[in-house]
């Protein structure tokens, strides 16, 4: 089944064959949701829980981190469709201290499905870049990301440095060792927890009816 095979393509860090079991799981026409979740994602936390118990090493977890960067690649056209670019612009970045990306990439992907231009600052990026960017390119929200519990300092000084220097940016985060109740302590406009609710997130906070695209569709129906 071609979900097992990217699962496993990634636990061999091979990235050619993720990226091809991807094509050909797309040509199947499979469910983008579940390439996405049980194929790519899955392998991730697998990959994670033996970086903890001492089985891997960080150079396995990056090859881990490329294969599946591959497959996102392939999947980009299918999160980020056509649409036109209208609803307006969101800076993405992963904070300073912090070199994980692929859960911003996938937020970005899907935020450019939902009709956002994505400035994507890319990762371990401080505040002042995430300041400049945003006013230069009259965005209205930003966007952090950061996976490491020792980051989370950055991501609260982040918000609080673009709170000070301007009242119209709305400061939005995540990642997984975040939650509501960080995001509330740190002041931030709103937490969402995956790149799906991300994107309802920045629309509720533009004011912008929630016309879906597919990974939205895909979403609702489970
Ligand atoms: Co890192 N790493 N890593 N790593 N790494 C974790 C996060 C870890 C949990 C692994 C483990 O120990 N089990 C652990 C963190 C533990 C902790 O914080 N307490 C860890 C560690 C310790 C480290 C190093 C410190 C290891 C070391 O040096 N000894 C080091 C840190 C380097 C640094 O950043 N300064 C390190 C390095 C790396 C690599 C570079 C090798 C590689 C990253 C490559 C890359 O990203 N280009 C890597 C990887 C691959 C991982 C794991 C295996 C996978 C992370 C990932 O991409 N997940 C990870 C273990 C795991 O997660 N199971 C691990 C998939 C991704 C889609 O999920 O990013 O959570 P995620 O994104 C989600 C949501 O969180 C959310 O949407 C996404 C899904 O839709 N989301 C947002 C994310 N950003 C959002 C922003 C939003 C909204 C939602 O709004 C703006």
């Amino acid at each position: 089944m071609s979900l097992d095979n990217i699962f496993d393509a990634v636990l061999d860090y091979d990235a050619d064959e993720v990226a091809g079991q991807v094509q050909a799981a797309i040509d199947a026409s499979e469910d983008i949701h579940l390439i996405l979740k049980s194929g790519l994602m899955e392998a991730l936390d697998d990959i994670g829980e033996n970086f903890s118990s001492g089985e891997i090493f960080m150079p396995e977890m990056l090859a881990a981190a490329q294969a599946v960067k591959a497959g996102l690649n392939v999947l980009r056209p299918h999160l980020s469709g056509g649409k036109k670019k209208s609803n307006g612009t969101v800076v993405l970045g992963t904070v300073r201290g912090d070199l994980h990306d692929i859960g911003k990439n996938l937020v970005g992907m899907v935020l450019e499905g939902a009709g956002f231009e994505v400035i994507d600052l890319g990762t371990n990026v401080d505040a002042a870049t995430f300041l400049d960017s945003a006013t230069s390119n009259a965005a209205k929200v930003v966007g952090l990301s950061c996976l490491i519990t020792t980051t989370l300092p950055a991501m609260a000084s982040t918000v609080s440095h673009i709170k000070e220097k301007s009242d119209d940016i709305m400061v939005i985060v995540g990642g997984a060792p975040l939650n509501q109740a960080f995001c509330d302590s740190v002041s931030a406009d709103g937490y969402s927890e995956d790149a799906v609710s991300c994107v309802r997130l920045v629309r509720r906070l533009l004011n912008i009816a929630d016309a879906g695209n597919t990974v939205l569709r895909q979403d609702q129906q489970r």
